[in-house]
């Protein structure tokens, strides 16, 4: 699957996760407004630095403004170093870089026709205001994006950020590498089916599982690296190289009927690849209640403040406005017009 897929690394998060996609043989462009976070990427091959940025510092309208004066050569960057047949766009949501560029460029190549996956990273509870808000923001854009492919989750709340980068990549190799590696008599899972697959719009997961009964794979679902599944249960395709007694019933009961799976079998883990699922509403609305809580907090301190005669910013609060927007936008005509929805 190396020649079919690359990705797009966008801000420093998304190039730890960037960096052990390569080590597996993957093509990964790093982009970013810092020079000092790509400098940090050492033995990384393709680094692009986004003229004139100096870091974003949490700004995501820093981030778009950068891009969407950028974009073109950003386009040509992409065609020139890491051109596949479908690209995966890497960003956190709680940053500035990748959190404001991540969605509009993610739009943008979507535009262009071309096959756009994504993979982003949610705040763990105890991260800043800020973080939730970027986040909230973030993937208020990103989920009315309508012609994306697998969008992988992971949640920060899972664990340790380092060891859920590792667990994720790791879990996303071994099921690309399904079509080379697992073969049997009883069936196979070929490359068009794990691009299938992974075209389908929504939330995806992949999960490995050393147990040999159904029950540890869909145990193993719930503990790794991904935001879980909402319990609503719509999803679309099951992919998986089953091992041990693994059934395809089971993790269809466990994950939802899809409109179609494909299966092969293996003697070692079970790998699986859910897609087509709704996002992460549960996980998104604790990230909008943690904005609104706080929002009190703030103006309870800014007034507080106010009678000390002390001035508080108040930025922070126009920032916070209507995070909730509903998703009215008609399909826009031209790029100009994608990139200025991006700055309202
Ligand atoms: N899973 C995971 N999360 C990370 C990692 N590094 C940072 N984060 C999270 O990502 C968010 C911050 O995003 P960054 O990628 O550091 O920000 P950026 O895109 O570089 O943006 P600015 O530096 O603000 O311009 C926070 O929620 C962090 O907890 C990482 O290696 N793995
Ligand atoms: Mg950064």
């Amino acid at each position: 699957m190396r020649n079919k897929i690359s990705f797009v690394a966008v801000g420093q998060a998304a190039g730890n996760i960037g960096r052990l996609l390569e080590r597996k043989g993957y093509a990964v462009l790093y982009v970013n407004t810092s020079r000092e976070d790509l400098d940090t990427l050492e033995d990384a091959k393709f680094k692009y630095h986004i003229p004139h940025g100096e870091g974003c510092n949490k700004d995501r309208r820093k981030a778009k403004r950068l891009v969407i004066d950028d974009f073109d050569s950003i386009a040509a960057e992409i065609d020139s170093k890491v051109r596949a047949e479908m690209l995966f766009v890497i960003f956190a949501s709680g940053g500035g870089t990748g959190s404001g560029a991540g969605p509009m460029l993610t739009d943008l190549l979507v535009d262009e026709g071309r096959s756009v996956g994504v993979i982003t990273i949610l705040p763990a509870r105890g991260e800043s205001v800020k973080s939730h808000i970027n986040s909230y923001e973030c993937f208020t854009e990103l989920t009315a994006i309508a012609g994306t492919g697998a969008c992988f989750v992971i949640d920060n709340e899972n664990g340790n950020k380092m060891e859920l980068n590792g667990t994720f990549v790791n879990s996303l190799a071994a099921f690309l590498e399904i079509p080379e590696k697992h073969k049997s008599v009883k069936g196979n899972v070929d490359k068009a089916e794990i691009m299938e697959t992974l075209r389908a719009h929504g939330m995806a997961v992949v999960v490995r599982g050393r147990g040999k009964e159904s029950a540890g794979v869909i145990q193993a679902a719930g503990h790794g690296a991904l935001a879980a599944p909402e319990p609503d249960r719509a999803v679309k395709y099951i992919t998986a190289s089953l091992a041990g007694n693994v059934k395809m019933a089971d993790l269809e009961k466990a994950f939802g009927t899809p409109i179609d799976n494909f299966q092969t079998f293996n003697d070692e883990e079970t790998v699986c690849c859910v897609s087509g699922l709704s996002y992460p509403q549960s996980r998104l609305d604790e990230v909008y209640r943690k904005v609104e809580e706080n929002k009190e907090l703030i103006k309870r301190n800014l007034a507080a403040t106010r009678e000390t005669g002390l001035k508080g910013g108040v930025n922070f609060l126009e920032e916070m406005e209507e995070p909730r927007k509903e998703k009215t936008e008609a399909k826009p005509k031209s790029k100009r017009d994608i990139m200025s929805k991006y700055l309202v």
